[in-house]
């Protein structure tokens, strides 16, 4: 195809658009993959059926290049949808990131509509239906529970974000909220995280635990190893075991992430 009139103008003067919508140019993405981390950006997502009108996209999952001990997935679900189970002996935790679900556990007595910013939990092998009526958006967390059962200790749990109490941090600005009891019996928990903009952690981590992370809200810089990668929301992070790890909130609105921690006690 050859235009009529070539037209050059806005080389030295693109519109605005063209500038700033990098993710629209053909093969370009800012996803990485590396040994130890990887930042998995919305262009990358591959969707494929999770059950009834549900489709799910896997951003992290336990393969022999990562070792993750747990997938993290986004699932949407549109109108009267069904969610499938999730495999034997596998726990599952769910954020509501937009729309309504409803999870039934009828063996725990649980009946709950979850709107934007709820989430539940539900131990291995806890018979469930997870559904919408008129569509929603989903973050979840599946793990192969890693400690013995203990008596069955382990609860069906729900409850909305903003409602839990913000954790002292000692030496950090962050405001904290956990999302899961802080119990033996939890190999892992949900910490969902809130910088201002100019915020950053003052700990430069490296530690034992592993990380899935969605960016719910703003937009930093986000250290991983020795690379520095701008996100914002809708980015994916996956941190392995001692990545070095740090972020910094810019922009003019507040960061929230939603983290996935392993927290058994003793990494031995
Ligand atoms: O709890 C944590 O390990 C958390 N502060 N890590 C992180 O935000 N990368
Ligand atoms: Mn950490």
């Amino acid at each position: 195809w050859t235009p009529e009139l070539w037209d050059y103008s806005s080389v030295l003067a693109p519109a605005a658009s063209e500038v700033l919508a990098f993710e629209g140019l053909p093969g370009f993405t800012r996803s990485v993959y590396a040994r130890d981390h990887a930042l998995i950006t919305p262009e990358s997502r591959v969707w494929q059926p999770g059950g009834t009108n549900v489709s799910v996209a896997y951003l992290i999952s336990p393969t022999a290049a990562t070792g993750a001990n747990f997938a993290m997935f986004l699932a949407t679900m549109g109108p009267d949808a069904l969610a499938a189970a999730p495999p034997t002996g596998v726990e599952r935790f769910l954020f509501v990131l937009d729309g309504a679900a409803r999870l039934e556990a009828e063996s725990a007595g649980v009946q709950v509509d979850l709107g934007a910013g709820a989430f539940a939990y539900l131990p291995p092998d806890t018979p469930h239906c997870l559904t919408s009526t008129a569509g929603a958006g989903l973050l979840l967390f599946e793990r192969r529970y890693a400690l013995a059962r203990a008596g069955g200790r382990l609860q069906v749990l729900h409850g909305q974000t903003d409602g839990q109490p913000v954790l002292p941090v000692p030496g950090e600005v962050f405001a904290l909220r956990k999302l899961l009891p802080q119990t033996a019996d939890h190999d892992f928990n949900v910490h969902v995280m809130d910088f201002q903009p100019g915020e950053y952690l003052f700990v430069k981590e490296v530690h034992y635990n592993q990380h899935g992370m969605l960016m719910a809200a703003g937009r930093g810089v986000y250290r991983l190893a020795d690379a520095w990668y701008p996100v914002q929301q809708g980015d994916a992070i996956w941190m392995a075991p001692y990545v070095l790890q740090w972020y910094g909130a810019l922009g003019t609105r507040p960061t929230r992430y939603i983290l996935y921690k392993d927290t058994t006690l003793n990494p031995l």
